[in-house]
């Protein structure tokens, strides 16, 4: 297919149903993963009450997303093993993809604490739901908890288990290192724009996102299809190296989007309130926004943005429009596609990296084309 912004157009209507399909195979696997951590609270003990709450922060926190993380894992397995799954395969990889999607549940149940969020997947956000509040915390380490249960159940006897351990501590950490560095740099009581910068925003979305949306559910696949790792680690033929070199880009891309839906995207499109701009977040919109301000415009910005008030939210959206930040969104997209886009052009059909084992350059291509023009 060839790679240019002109030649796509809306997704045909085989491939979308292919793909609802795909996501509502892997949505039934769900209930074997809530049953046997059911199964394990009631093994210790624990209270009908407890097995209640618990039932009620997985179905509301681990459903009702889109499921791109999860679905990606076995997307991956099926094209780096060139074939259709077996059942036992189906099962593996749909549990890493839980596990991806217990790891997001984690993650958001407690970033929407910090960015003193309303709403998520269109619904009030946990922390905010009757008699939840600051037990949200502990529901969310509960979260990460369950991720580590569903490895050992399903893979303690695989060879690979302790690779797939390694990956979700570091991914993990380094989402943790870009949470602080993104609540850092937005504090609530001192606004000061000069802080921020598109090499700031790079770092803080490359760790906050890029590494657990985009490696992780692709490399688990590579540990699972036993890809292995290049002895020397840091060389530039690990597989796992390559991978990231188009990852973390798309990544990038990914949370530019999710900065821009922020501003430009409805709740009802988007499932959220946008909350960057009182938030005093170093968002994409405002780093494009102070690029190209005049110094009026600059000068609302200073006194507007991250401030509790609808009024000085109103201020700041009106200096986005004016500085034109839709169209240089649109622009941003079709460079970051085409650039994207030509980074994997640019790698051979199937790197051959040892054991029979390969990496096909589709995998990437897949991830890309699930993201693009996204407008949710
Ligand atoms: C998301 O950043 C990062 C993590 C690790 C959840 P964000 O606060 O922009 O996400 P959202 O817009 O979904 O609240
Ligand atoms: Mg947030
Ligand atoms: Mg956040
Ligand atoms: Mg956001």
């Amino acid at each position: 297919m060839p790679n240019s912004f002109e030649s796509q157009s809306a997704p045909a209507p085989v491939a979308k149903a292919n793909k609802t399909a795909a996501r509502d195979r892997f949505e039934s696997t769900f209930t074997i993963v809530r049953d046997e951590l059911f199964a394990h609270f009631t093994a210790h003990g624990l209270p009908p009450d407890a097995v209640e709450w618990y039932s009620r922060v997985l179905d509301y926190n681990v459903l009702g997303g889109k499921l791109n993380r999860g679905v990606t894992v076995i997307d991956t397995v099926e094209i780096l093993k060139g074939r259709p799954l077996t059942d036992d395969e189906y099962l593996k990889a749909s549990i890493l993809g839980w596990a991806v999607e217990f790891l997001q549940a984690f993650f958001l149940v407690a970033d929407d604490v910090m960015d003193s969020s309303i709403t998520r997947r269109g619904r009030p956000c946990w922390y905010r739901q009757d008699g939840v509040g600051s037990i949200a915390i502990n529901d969310a380490l509960l979260l990460e908890g369950a991720i580590y249960r569903l490895l050992r159940t399903h893979f303690r006897r695989t060879p690979y288990y302790s690779n797939l351990l390694d990956v979700f501590h570091d991914v993990t950490y380094q989402t943790e290192m870009g949470q602080l560095v993104d609540l850092i740099t937005s504090p609530e009581d001192r606004v000061d724009l000069s802080k921020f910068s598109v090499e700031r925003h790079s770092l803080i979305v490359i760790y906050k996102t890029a590494f657990y949306s985009f490696y992780l559910p692709v490399a688990l696949a590579m540990h699972m299809c036993r890809i292995p790792t290049s002895p020397t680690d840091k060389s530039d033929s690990d597989p796992y190296n390559l991978s990231l070199e188009i990852l973390l880009p798309l990544g990038e891309y990914f949370q530019i989007q999710d900065d821009y839906l922020d501003f430009a995207g409805t709740p009802e499109q988007i499932g959220k309130i946008g909350t960057d701009i009182v938030d005093n977040k170093c968002s994409w919109c405002i780093n494009t926004a102070l690029a190209v301000a005049t110094p009026a415009q600059r000068a609302v910005l200073d006194a507007n943005y991250g401030r509790k008030d609808p009024e000085c939210e109103r201020r700041v959206k009106e200096v986005f429009e004016a500085a034109g930040l839709r169209e240089r969104y649109e622009a941003y997209e079709r460079e970051a596609y085409k650039r994207i886009g030509a980074l994997i052009d640019d790698m051979p059909e199937v790197q051959a990296v040892g054991g029979g084992a390969v990496v096909r350059k589709e995998v990437f291509r897949s991830s890309l084309e699930k993201i693009y023009l996204r407008r949710k």
